[in-house]
């Protein structure tokens, strides 16, 4: 293992709030950050380096140690599986929720149930915990066009204002889970690379800390 802590982060909506919180915990990038194509940058911390990636790829650059920590919806990390890493914080930020939704006012006529998602995972194991049978289609975006198009009874999506769904006369029905960011960092880093990580994550958790 190299000496420089690789720090991997989700890009879109989740990077706008991870670099204010990044930066109350002294952690800056380098002045080349989002001018270029660069997807590797320095850091203000001479042995921090930044990758910014899809968020569905987070955790498995964390599992695989290509990355010491990383930061990541909880949705993504349910969806991908915890094996290898360290859940230490809670970042508190890009809040949203996981539920099930459909067209406003139909019930679910099909005794197995059409679910589209790109949750799939999150969404087998939910039904089965209901006890309900369905047939989950992987969808990779506008997921809430399936109901409308016919190709689905349900969805299982991220819902924050529930103006998505509206829009597209839908409504919420079951929460599945509350979401927030997570801070993770692969387990044999943890052990490896324990003395330059731990402050790292305590200055992480004082910066979150302060804001609530
Ligand atoms: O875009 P790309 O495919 O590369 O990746 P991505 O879609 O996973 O990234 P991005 O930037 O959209 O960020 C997704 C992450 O942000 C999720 O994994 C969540 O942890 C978090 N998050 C927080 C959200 C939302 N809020 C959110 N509102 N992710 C998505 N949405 C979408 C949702 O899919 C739906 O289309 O916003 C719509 C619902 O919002 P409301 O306000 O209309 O209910
Ligand atoms: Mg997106």
């Amino acid at each position: 293992m190299s000496n420089q802590l690789i720090l991997a982060l989700s890009k879109g909506r989740i990077l706008e709030e991870t670099l204010p919180l990044l930066a109350d915990a002294g952690i800056t990038p380098a002045d080349d950050f989002g001018k270029s194509r660069k997807l590797l940058f320095d850091t203000n911390l001479p042995d921090v380096k930044l990758v910014v990636i899809r968020a569905v790829d987070v955790p498995t650059y964390v599992q695989l140690g290509a990355a010491d920590l990383g930061v990541a919806g909880k949705d993504v990390l349910l969806e991908h599986g915890a094996e290898g890493l360290y859940e230490p914080l809670d970042l508190g930020i890009s809040r949203c929720r996981l539920m099930t939704a459909g067209i406003v006012g139909a019930q679910p006529a099909r005794a197995r149930r059409r679910v589209a998602t790109k949750f799939v995972n999150v969404a087998r194991r939910y039904y089965a915990e209901q006890g309900i049978q369905a047939e989950v289609i992987k969808l990779y975006g506008a997921m809430e066009l399936a109901p409308l198009m016919n190709l689905a009874d349900e969805i299982v999506d991220i819902v924050d204002t529930g103006n998505t769904l509206r829009a597209n006369g839908m409504e919420p029905r079951e929460l599945i889970e509350n979401i927030s960011t997570r801070l993770v960092v692969n387990k044999a880093s943890m052990t490896m690379k324990h003395e330059r990580l731990k402050p790292l994550i305590e200055r992480l958790r004082h910066a979150v800390s302060v804001r609530t």
